[in-house]
């Protein structure tokens, strides 16, 4: 069991630097809170309320779909396997033929084709690619209007190692894209190999969003204050960029309406920040509200909520690791620090524990009605799927879904009817059903 472990592990590696990165405890330790006493999950009331009321909601039609009543169990359905390490499970809008899924080091994008995986990729980038630990393919996402533009974009570690975001199309054949067609919209140097965020998702706002690691290593020690408080640096940082238009020397344009759209010397890109590793993030379907799971040192995993409508909001690294204080300079004490919504123990005393989260999705689908406004979240290292209800100000624990096992959870995706789809380390790509 051990050497099965560990051989799953060194195919994903961690994003947490729970081992690869030694700290002095004394560094990292908040003496103002009793670790002790921190539950292994808390869920805490965020200062930043939902702006629900004010939002276009994109839920599915459902119209003709059989649903279940109640809050019964759930269990996973496998839907395929045998593929290298997935990294993310994609729909495109208007699409329920295909469900697309990364593989991380072969760098290829696959097509699951009416439930039979299509044995030629619907891309191969491969030849662009670094990959092993955090590097490789990482994520993508269809544009709004795929079912016309045939636009959608990936974020995957270039040659040289730095986060690069590109367009593609789709080709003539629905089942491949068309390399040719690849435009570079950013590309962002990266002075470790971990720490590469991944996430690349599309707002209600018809913008594109990006979760940028802090540049990697561990504690994130890069100047004074660190990347991800440091508003120089795309690094660390949730990025909102324009793709259908573009502004004088760049390939997209800035939205007017980002925090520093106007600011002279700090990236134009940013629209939150204070983030260590923003691995996987996802909107409501039904507020526009931004989840993001950032994922912790050797103390806490995190799940944070950007209302629909927020910006600027500063998530804390490494002033903070969860609720907990990790590096106080003085810089923190200005600083407005938004606490997560739920904050995961790294419980080392007992194995699995919370090493990386995972997170997954508000559910607003159609199979399941009276699961709306769960949120399902899992994390690399447990084998367990955890759920909760937001009611727009505070979380209480839904519960832990028993039946539900799944090793090395890397990425969730959505489909167009609203399921929820998880894939793992092992290329494993699952479906939650009612039991
Ligand atoms: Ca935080």
């Amino acid at each position: 069991m051990l050497g099965k472990k560990i051989r799953v592990i060194t195919l994903f590696l961690f994003f947490s630097s729970s081992l690869a990165v030694s700290q002095k405890k004394s560094s990292i330790v908040d003496t103002k809170v009793d670790h002790s006493k921190l539950d292994l999950i808390t869920f805490l009331p965020n200062k930043v309320s939902s702006l629900s009321s004010t939002t276009a909601d994109i839920l599915p039609n459902c119209k003709g779909i059989p649903s279940v009543k109640g809050k019964q169990d759930l269990k996973l359905q496998l839907i395929a396997k045998g593929f290298d390490s997935l990294t993310d499970i994609v729909f495109a809008p208007e699409d329920n033929d295909r469900i697309f899924v990364l593989e991380q080091n072969r760098a290829q994008i696959r097509v699951i084709y009416k439930g039979a995986v299509l044995p030629k990729p619907f891309l191969d980038i491969s030849r662009l690619t670094s990959t092993g630990g955090e590097r490789g393919l990482l994520g993508m996402a269809f544009h709004p209007a795929y079912a016309k533009n045939k636009k959608f974009y990936l974020y995957f570690t270039n040659n040289k190692g730095s986060v690069e975001i590109v367009e593609y199309k789709g080709g003539a054949i629905p089942n491949e894209a068309d390399p040719k067609t690849k435009r570079t919209l950013l590309i962002i140097d990266q002075p470790a190999s971990n720490h590469n965020g991944g996430a690349i998702r599309f707002g209600h706002d018809g913008y594109l969003y990006l979760g940028v690691g802090d540049g990697g290593f561990g504690g994130d020690p890069f100047g004074k204050i660190g990347n991800a408080q440091n508003l120089n640096t795309l690094l660390g940082k949730i990025l909102r960029i324009d793709v259908d238009n573009q502004d004088s020397g760049l390939e997209y344009a800035i939205p007017k309406d980002n925090p520093y759209a106007a600011h002279s010397d700090y990236p134009k890109e940013i629209f939150h920040w204070g983030l260590r590793n923003p691995w996987r993030m996802s909107f409501d379907r039904k507020t526009g509200d931004l989840w993001i799971g950032d994922v912790g040192q050797n103390l806490a995993e995190e799940i944070n909520i950007a209302p629909f409508g927020s910006k600027n909001l500063n998530f804390g690294w490494r002033c903070k690791e969860g609720i907990l204080h990790f590096k106080d300079d003085a810089n923190c004490a200005k600083a407005d620090l938004v606490d997560p919504v739920v904050h995961l123990k790294q419980d080392h005393k007992n194995p699995p524990f919370f090493c990386s989260v995972m997170a997954g999705h508000m559910y607003r689908g159609c199979a399941m009605p009276d699961l709306h406004g769960t949120f399902f979240f899992g994390d690399y290292c447990r084998k367990q799927i955890y759920s909760f209800n937001w009611n727009g100000k505070t979380g209480s624990q839904s519960k832990t879904l028993p039946n539900i096992s799944m090793s090395n959870l890397t990425s969730w995706g959505e489909d167009n009817d609203g399921e929820l789809y998880l894939v793992n380390g092992v290329g494993e790509v699952y479906k939650i059903v009612p039991e």
